[in-house]
């Protein structure tokens, strides 16, 4: 796909050798050829096939200069890259810039409704067939202000749904020193939108603001909405992470009951979609931005940034969310690791683990011959956390070394079940398929493979224990 854009004067692009040598980047998970990536965009099902689009920078490692990136699948795993979908017109709407939002079907095609800036207003294209040649409505923008009256600390990231013939829009907002909002519209036809109300406004910690308002949760960023089992989730991304909330829609206006975290690492701007039309059932997959976990100077140096997370599955089981990698992802399973003899930067682990009396219990990853390197992901029973120690993950000290966590509680006589995906720099964690957390790791060792037990203050112990080499996705990925 890179190959597709011509790279801005003076951008050099980093040679297909380098970037198939690096043993930071992904094998099985789907990243450009090159260059910047963020927020996945618009992804859809359509007439046999899975389109993905993302926030891409053509111009190098770094974000800016913001395109609407493309690429097909026909199992969600195994990806092709197609010529960019949306770039900036010259003079027009988007002239700085096509930031993030959703694709529809619509008669007989494809729409897909973006942000435009400066300023920023909501914008749309449409499609059709193999979603190559887009055209941008000339009455564009679709929505040309912010309603009247309301200070927003930003207008973005449009998700579209139909109830009935009345299409709704929920776009990211928020308001200072009062906290983030989605404000929802309706239309008719895609093209004329009427402001209805915010179909949820949050109240910010108090004492919290910062100069960015994203930061301080003043600014919701790619809001998502949707029903899901008997109830309604919304997913918004903010002070770094995706959240979501839980609960009832009634007078098109989200009435939460629950609120939590969709992940707890390195991942953001996530979004879904529906898998209808497809001989697989009618199931809801969220994808996500994998952040990195280096200094700017080393991205630009690697001539790579941002990758897309694995997919996953979303489910209600009572009043908890499930969250499972796709079934699809099994078919990339190679070789099966015996448990006294697991190592490898790109595999599957499903481990369960009994903690016992062990007040730390879970896994060591990317393990050094000398121990000069490891990752620690484990359960805190006392703080009631799972936690991802990279302080030993690299001694390269430009790569981050702080710790990540989030908010988990085994039940009585539950073990932990670990699912973990590593590839690359990529360690994405499941835990007893309730709880996220993808982290990003650069060990300096070739050779930082290792994968054990790992357990603090007790014995654990291993129940079951199941591993994977996983294989690449396509040899063409890096190249093409
Ligand atoms: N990224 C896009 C914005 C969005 C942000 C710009 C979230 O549309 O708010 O690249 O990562």
């Amino acid at each position: 796909m890179a190959g597709a854009v011509p790279l801005a004067a003076g951008a050099a692009p980093a040679p297909a050798s380098k970037l198939a040598a690096d043993p930071h980047r992904p094998q099985y998970h789907l990243l450009p050829a090159a260059n910047w990536m963020n927020d996945p965009n618009g992804p859809i099902y359509w007439q046999g096939k899975y389109h993905m689009f993302y926030q891409y920078n053509p111009n190098g490692a770094y974000w800016g200069d913001m395109h609407w990136a493309h690429a097909v699948s026909e199992d969600m795993v195994r990806w092709k890259h197609l010529p960019m979908a949306l770039a900036p017109t010259p003079g027009g709407p988007d002239k700085d810039g096509v930031f993030s939002g959703c694709a529809v079907i619509d008669n007989g095609g494809v729409t897909a409704i973006y942000t435009s800036v400066n300023p920023e207003t909501q914008s749309i294209a449409t499609s059709g067939g193999d979603l190559t040649v887009w055209k941008k409505f000339a009455g564009n923008p679709v929505i040309a202000t912010p309603p009247a009256g309301l200070e927003v600390a930003g207008f973005r990231d449009p998700a579209v749904w139909k109830e009935g013939d009345t299409w709704l829009m929920a776009v990211g907002s928020g308001f200072r020193g009062k906290g983030g909002a989605v404000l929802l519209y309706e239309s008719k036809d895609l093209r004329h939108w009427n402001y209805l109300h915010p179909l949820i406004t949050g109240r910010m910690k108090t004492g919290t603001s910062a100069k960015d308002p994203v930061d301080s949760g003043e600014m919701w960023e790619c809001p998502d909405f949707f029903p899901l089992g008997d109830k309604h989730l919304l997913i918004y991304s903010t002070e770094r992470v995706v959240k979501y909330m839980l609960g009832g829609y009634a007078d098109r206006q989200l009435k939460p009951e629950t609120l939590g975290g969709i992940d707890y690492g390195s991942y953001y701007a996530a979004r879904t979609m529906t898998n209808t039309g497809t001989n697989t059932g009618d199931r809801r997959i969220l994808w996500g931005w994998l952040t990195e976990g280096r200094s700017a100077e080393a991205q630009r140096a690697a001539g790579w940034s941002g990758v897309m997370s694995l997919p996953r599955e979303l489910k209600l089981l009572g009043v908890q969310v499930q969250m499972r990698p796709a079934a699809e992802l099994e078919t990339l399973r190679g070789k099966r690791l015996e448990a006294d003899n697991v190592a490898g930067d790109c595999l599957e682990i499903q481990a369960e683990i009994d903690p016992g009396d062990a007040p730390q219990a879970g896994l060591k990853l990317r393990i050094a011959p000398d121990r000069s390197e490891q990752t620690l992901v484990y359960y805190d029973r006392d703080q009631r956390l799972i936690c991802v120690d990279r302080s030993q993950s690299s001694t390269d000290r430009s790569a981050d070394r702080g710790m990540q966590s989030g908010p988990f509680m085994l039940g009585r006589g539950e073990p932990l079940r670990l699912r973990i995906f590593l590839d690359g720099s990529v360690i994405e964690i499941f835990a007893n398929d309730r709880f996220c957390l993808s982290a990003r790791v650069y060990p300096a060792g070739p050779r930082s493979t290792g994968v054990a037990l790992y357990a603090s203050g007790g014995t654990a112990q291993m129940v079951k224990f199941e591993a994977w080499e996983m294989r690449p996705i396509s040899p063409d990925r890096l190249t093409s």
